[in-house]
């Protein structure tokens, strides 16, 4: 495969997967390229070339076990790319281009382009991304001064259904006369309406400038980089040698926001003992290509081809097993008896510095298993609570947490930097924190009174470039009454 790609990408091909478009190119080829290929091989006479025959064979079977990437995966991919494109407000052209936040990839054809405006035209609010799409394909092929397209009067029809169902009626009308043109019998019958219909004399004109129909919440906002903060908040934060439990070791901290408080602490792991975390929770090196496509398939998750550790989402707790949308991720739990001593120091280490007790214990642990979490391309987590909002939830824990309380405290480590995208965001407070490798983000989940904090709601903007791994220490209320102490005011702040 690698000798397929081009230059730039060829040198990585793990590198090369992590763009989206490239992601994109890679499915297409597993699903599309090589099936093609393969369904060839198969119809070879067995007595010619036997070890060709079983090596088509299992790559079949590969697929019908949902091992091999399949049509659904690319058309998984395409939804990722959109979504991403929403998000970023990425210009369709740049898209096409193989241009991604300045990052290059080989471009996209006339057919790709409009293979994704198809899933556009398909999906419930993406209309003027799908005229985007499908006219940057008639533009691509044009330039190619191909005479006669396979895709051109579908292309033109969809771009007629769309502009019509936008209110663009002159638009598409034009369209609809260009879908005719060369139209055979069948073709036309099929769509009489669109030329005699009275509306297409009429002019309702639609600017399509954006192509965007996601109308800008804080969450979108902050996810993008926009400035949103207020000057006179921005003016009180400050960053400190912050001391910890052990005097002569201080920790780097920059104070993001002051009430509540949300910090992100430096170098508060070396980069081997991220490695180690990264290690544990995939059990081969290999996985991490897969993950890359993996988390891109976003709907068809290929859970069997990935052994022990990592495995899909669920928001909850184990106990209440529903796969998750809301979170396009995988994950591992490291527990502190793991072999592996690195798991223990750094549950150690968040103790020293948050002065919070992270005791594992068999029953009523104070506070949670480390949670790997690998996010590939598109990969997200929607604004969220992490305290345990829903008593039901809490009666169903694994016996560790049983008796534990709520979640008081967050503490999130960035194992790797996203190459693009992927920040913490706290829509309510307009706080952004950047994926910065060897940090950690931390917050109080419940306020010093005991009351949960609604505004620590957050999220993980999706993944535009390259992985995200983090890995989460939830800590239980119940361990710190020494240790956080009620506020002499329901307001207390913390420090
Ligand atoms: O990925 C992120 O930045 C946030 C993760 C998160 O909120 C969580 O795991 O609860």
């Amino acid at each position: 495969m690698k000798g397929t790609l081009s230059d730039s990408t060829a040198s990585s091909t793990l590198g090369y997967a992590e763009n989206p478009v490239g992601a994109y190119h890679t499915i297409k080829r597993f699903a599309v390229t090589w099936k093609k290929l393969f369904e060839k091989l198969s119809k070879l006479k067995p007595a010619y070339d036997v070890e060709i025959q079983e090596l088509s064979k299992s790559t079949l079977s590969l697929g019908f076990q949902r091992v091999w990437p399949q049509d659904a995966d690319l058309e998984g991919a395409a939804v990722a790319l959109l979504r991403l494109q929403q998000m970023y407000k990425l210009p369709v052209k740049e898209f096409a281009q193989g241009n991604v936040s300045g990052v290059r990839t080989s471009e996209l054809g006339a057919a790709d382009c409009f293979y994704i405006g198809q899933i556009a035209f398909h999906s419930d609010d993406n209309l003027p991304l799908a005229v985007n799409w499908i006219e940057e394909s008639l533009k691509i092929q044009e330039s190619k001064g191909e005479p006669l397209w396979e895709h051109l009067q579908s292309a033109y029809t969809i771009l007629a259904e769309a502009y019509e169902e936008l209110g663009n009626t002159k638009v598409a009308a034009e369209y609809a006369h260009k879908a005719s043109k060369n139209a055979d019998k069948e073709y036309k019958k099929e769509n009489a309406g669109f030329l005699t219909r009275d509306g297409y004399l009429t002019e309702l004109p639609v600017p399509l400038t954006q192509g965007f129909t996601s109308n800008a919440g804080m969450y979108e906002r902050l996810c993008r980089g926009e400035n949103v903060q207020d000057p006179k908040i921005e003016a009180r934060l400050f960053c400190q040698y912050k001391k910890t439990l052990v005097p002569i070791r201080p920790v780097k901290e920059e104070v993001l926001y002051l009430d509540p408080r949300v910090s992100i602490f430096y170098d508060v792991i070396t980069d081997k003992e991220a490695d180690i975390l990264m290690e544990l929770a995939k059990p081969l090196v290999f996985l991490i290509f897969c993950l890359t496509l993996i988390s891109f398939f976003y709907y068809f998750l290929i859970i069997t081809m990935v052994s022990s550790q990592l495995s899909r989402s669920m928001v909850g707790e184990p106990s209440i097993k529903a796969k998750s949308e809301q979170r396009i991720s995988k994950l591992a739990w490291l527990f502190d008896w793991h072999l592996d001593k690195t798991v223990r120091h750094l549950s150690k280490r968040v103790e020293e510095i948050t002065g919070l007790s992270t005791v594992y214990r068999e029953r009523s642990a104070d506070a949670e298993a480390w949670q790997v979490l690998n996010y590939g391309i598109g990969g997200m987590y929607e604004p969220h609570h992490d305290f345990f909002g829903d008593d039901e939830m809490l009666k169903n824990l694994p016996t560790h947490l049983q008796d534990t309380g709520r979640r008081i405290a967050t503490w999130l480590t960035y194992l790797t930097s996203a190459q693009s995208g992927g920040h913490t965001v706290f829509p309510v407070i307009k706080v952004r924190v950047p994926t910065v490798k060897n940090a950690a983000a931390f917050w109080y989940n419940l306020k010093r009174n005991g009351e949960v904090d609604h505004r620590t709601e957050h999220a993980g903007c999706p993944v535009l470039l390259g992985q995200k791994w983090i890995s989460n220490k939830w800590i239980r209320e119940r361990g710190q009454l020494f240790r956080r102490r009620c506020g002499l005011t329901p307001d207390a702040l913390d420090e």
